[in-house]
This record gives C-alpha cells, sequence and structure tokens, in this order.
C-alpha cells in the first residue's frame, strides 16, 4: 500500500480526553476515531489490526474443536424473559422498540440465543459435545466508558458457547477453551495468567479470567509469582485427549482477581517472595454455568436412557477490539507502538526519503513491488514529507521493520533495515534485504 494512496491520519497533538497510553496511541496513529462516548469508527489501519486478531482468535478456536458461526446483533425480548435475565440486566442493556412496537436489544452477550438455536436442532445426546462461536459486535451502555477500545460501550466480542450431555464432559470443554486461550494471547505476543474470577450476570460458580499484568489495567490482582513463566502449550497439543494436566498445572497456584481474592489463603498459600499484586488487563473470561440456561428455556436432549436431560454449558468470551489496547499497553515506547509481528497491520514500512529522486524512486519502487508481489505486506512512504516525519511517522503506527532508501545508500548499493522494537539498524544489498523476507529468495 503506497501512503499516497492511503488513509493514515495521524495526529501530531496528543487527544486531550486520552488518559492511558493505549488510548493516546490509538487517535494518535489513526487507528481509531470516537464517534459517541464508548463508540468508535476503526479507521483502515486499525481495522487491518482487528482483523489480524480475528484470524489468530479463529485458527485457535478451530483447533479446538469449536465452529464459527454468525448472530445477529438485534435480539428479541421474549428469549431474554424466558431466562429471567431481561429485567436482571438492568441499565446496561440497551434496548429498543422496532416499527410494530415489539421490543429488541442490542446484544450484550448470546447465551440465550445460542441456546434457542441449540434447542431448535439438537435432540439427542449423539449431537454433543458441540461448541459453537461467533465475532459480533456487542453493546454495553456502561457507566462509566473509558480508556477507549479499553471500556467502550460498543466492542467486538469472540463468545463461544459449549453444550454437553455431562458435568464432567462440560470440564473437558472448559478445559479445551482454557488451552486454546493461553495459545490465542500467546501468539499475539501477550502474556496472560488466568485467575479464578466472579462470574456476575453471566452466572455460574466456575470462572477464570485471562489478566495481562498492566499498571493501568481495571482489575487489582494476586497471584504466585511462578505463573508468569509457565509453558504455552504446542501447536499440535491433543484437544482430544486429557488437558487437565495443563490446566492443573496454573490452578494448583494461587491466582484471583481481587472480587475473589482471599488474602489470608494467599498468604498461607504463597511464600512470601513469590506473591504478586498487581493490576491487570482482562483480555478474556470464561465461565461453566451448567444448567443455568438449559433449564428455564427447556434445551434438553435425549440421554442414552432415553430420558431428557437438560445440557450442561459455559461461555467463553474475548475482548477482540480491548486486545488491541492491551497489545499496546503491552508493546509501545516513548515514539509510539511496537506491534509484534503477528498482528501488525504491515509487516514492512518502506521509506523512500527523497522521493522525486530518481535513483531513490526506482529502487524503492522495485522493492516495493517485489515485496508486495511475494506476500510481504508493505505500506510504502511515497509521499514527499521531510525525512524526519516520515520518521516519526513510522515509529508512531510501530510496524516491525523499517526499511529505508536514501540517496548515499543508493549510490553504494544499501539500504537500511531498521528493527522497530530494538532500534537496531543493518545496511544490506537489495538482494539480501529480499532475502530476509521472502523465503527462498533469489535474484535471478
Ligand atoms: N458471555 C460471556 C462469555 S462469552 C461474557 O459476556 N463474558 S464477559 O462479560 O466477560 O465478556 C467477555 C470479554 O469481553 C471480556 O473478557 C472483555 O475482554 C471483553 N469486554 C467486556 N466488556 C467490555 C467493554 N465494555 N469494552 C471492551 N471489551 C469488553
Amino acid at each position: 500500500m503506497r501512503i499516497s494512496k492511503f488513509f493514515l491520519p495521524l495526529l501530531k497533538e496528543t487527544p486531550a480526553e486520552a488518559q492511558i497510553i493505549s488510548h493516546r496511541l490509538m487517535l494518535r496513529a489513526g487507528l481509531i476515531r470516537q464517534e459517541a462516548a464508548g463508540i468508535y469508527s476503526w479507521l483502515p489501519l486499525g481495522f487491518r489490526v482487528l482483523k489480524k486478531i480475528e484470524q489468530i482468535i479463529r485458527e485457535e478456536m478451530d483447533r479446538a474443536g469449536a465452529i464459527e458461526m454468525l448472530m445477529p446483533t438485534l435480539q428479541l425480548a421474549d428469549i431474554w424473559r424466558e431466562s429471567g435475565r431481561y429485567d436482571a440486566y438492568g441499565p446496561e442493556m440497551l434496548r429498543i422498540k422496532d416499527r410494530h412496537e415489539r421490543e429488541l436489544l442490542y446484544g450484550p452477550t448470546n447465551e440465550e440465543m445460542i441456546t434457542g438455536i441449540f434447542r431448535a436442532y439438537v435432540k439427542s445426546y449423539k449431537g454433543l459435545p458441540k461448541n459453537l462461536y461467533h465475532m459480533q459486535w456487542k453493546f454495553r451502555d456502561e457507566q462509566r466508558p473509558r480508556f477507549g477500545v479499553m471500556r467502550g460501550r460498543e466492542f467486538l466480542m469472540k463468545d463461544a458457547y459449549s453444550f454437553d450431555l455431562t458435568k464432567e464432559d462440560a470440564r473437558k470443554s472448559y478445559n479445551r477453551m482454557y488451552v486454546a486461550y493461553l495459545r490465542t494471547f500467546a501468539r499475539m505476543g501477550l502474556k496472560t495468567i488466568p485467575m479464578r474470577a466472579e462470574t456476575g450476570p453471566i452466572g455460574g460458580d466456575l470462572s477464570h479470567e485471562f489478566i495481562v499484568l498492566a499498571d493501568t489495567g481495571e482489575s487489582g490482582v494476586f497471584c504466585h509469582k511462578d505463573l508468569l513463566d509457565m509453558p504455552i502449550p504446542p501447536e499440535n497439543v491433543d484437544f482430544d485427549g486429557d488437558l487437565e494436566p495443563i490446566v492443573r498445572q496454573r490452578t494448583s497456584l494461587y491466582a484471583a482477581t481481587e472480587d475473589v481474592h482471599d488474602q489470608a489463603r494467599f498468604e498461607q498459600e504463597v511464600p512470601a517472595e513469590k506473591r504478586l499484586a498487581a493490576r491487570g488487563i482482562e483480555v478474556g473470561q470464561i465461565f461453566y454455568f451448567g444448567t443455568k440456561y438449559s433449564e428455564p428455556m427447556k434445551a434438553v436432549v435425549a440421554g442414552p436412557d432415553g430420558k431428557d436431560v437438560a445440557v450442561e454449558s459455559g461461555s467463553y468470551g474475548i475482548g477482540v477490539s480491548r486486545l488491541l489496547g492491551a497489545i499496546i499497553e503491552a508493546s509501545h515506547d516513548d515514539n509510539g507502538i511496537i506491534w509484534p509481528e503477528s498482528v501488525a497491520p504491515f509487516r514492512v514500512g518502506l521509506i523512500n526519503i527523497r522521493v522525486g529522486d530518481e535513483n531513490c524512486d526506482r529502487v524503492s519502487n522495485e522493492i516495493y513491488a517485489k515485496l508486495t508481489k511475494s506476500g510481504v505486506e508493505t505500506l510504502y512512504d511515497d509521499t514527499p514529507e521531510s525525512a524526519g516525519k516520515k520518521f516519526s511517522g513510522m515509529d508512531l503506527i510501530g510496524l516491525p521493520w523499517q526499511v529505508v532508501v536514501g540517496p548515499k545508500g543508493v549510490a553504494a548499493g544499501v539500504i537500511e533495515l531498521k528493527n522497530r522494537r530494538t532500534g537496531e539498524k543493518v545496511e544490506l544489498s537489495p538482494e539480501a534485504l529480499m532475502g530476509k523476507f521472502i523465503d527462498g529468495y533469489s535474484a535471478v
């Protein structure tokens, strides 16, 4: 993509309303624009990151055996009356009437709707287990929307819902999501710690929040320091096998959010030098709630003995849009964002510092054409701006690699490559540069 043809509105000034670094950087780097309190447009650069994050989540959900679908944002109130949550949900729920005076709501979560879908089609235990998920916009009329996408009112969530015949099977479904989450967040360069958590309006008595430690996080958290350095389950982990050992390795150590924290137990179970009391960002939460929805909504299947059984369920959320904020909180410096390669909007930022110079243009155009043709996502700064402005803009948007083409280097047959994270710069021949980004590249 050529910046001259792209839409990349960078801000010079730090917007006054943004209190935390990720929010400031998201506005300055042209990722989002606020449309109303807690409601954002996703500008092209931010939208690319959102899609990358979605794709990682999708791959890991699919690997764990979950099945993607899509439910609407608007839901009928009637189905929420069946579960008893229509009144219980309170002012956070955005309630709407259509022209026929039918009561609708903008979904804050989808337990009711998915239970309605499940019960319409699955009648026998032979159709179990099932785990269905979607990524869809949610609306919660938060009392204090703040910190940009961290606590929005409209936000993108991945929500998965599992259905099983027995408690034991439901526990296996829970473990699959637990392990899938460890892999999902690690692939985005995030270190997350699963912590026991309150279940709130979703319900149930077993729940973990996946927490990224950050001083700007909204949750107070307490845990054993060894949880910071646990191995991430490999890509070939067997989701049909016994995942309990992976889960137990973590759950045997103390980790709790402030809502369920027990200071006496913490001090008893964790040696003083291993105690960590910190703040964190909740990027995901998983729940086991058994028959909380299936019973009132009569989502039953015929068991092996022919008798009807209410299905055992859990739900599993990830804050897709919140993740952009969390990743930036965890990965930035004074000059701007530092995207991990896996979620970067482009892998390479190509800077032509002398646009109009015949040689610089020729070399830059060649590099751009070759990288793009090979599928290396490249953002080419072909604008007539000053070199200084191009460098600071590129640092701000945080692409992992910067390729700098200038008259001196071109005359000497070299191009500069800068690693955004380490700041390390090397000079390479154009061939060596191509070889770095294109597998099996050969100049001929
Ligand atoms: N139905 C369950 C699981 S699917 C559920 O709604 N869980 S939740 O309430 O914990 O939300 C799931 C995730 O959405 C949270 O872990 C958080 O990362 C994200 N989230 C929740 N509220 C907001 C918000 N106001 N802004 C941005 N992200 C949010």
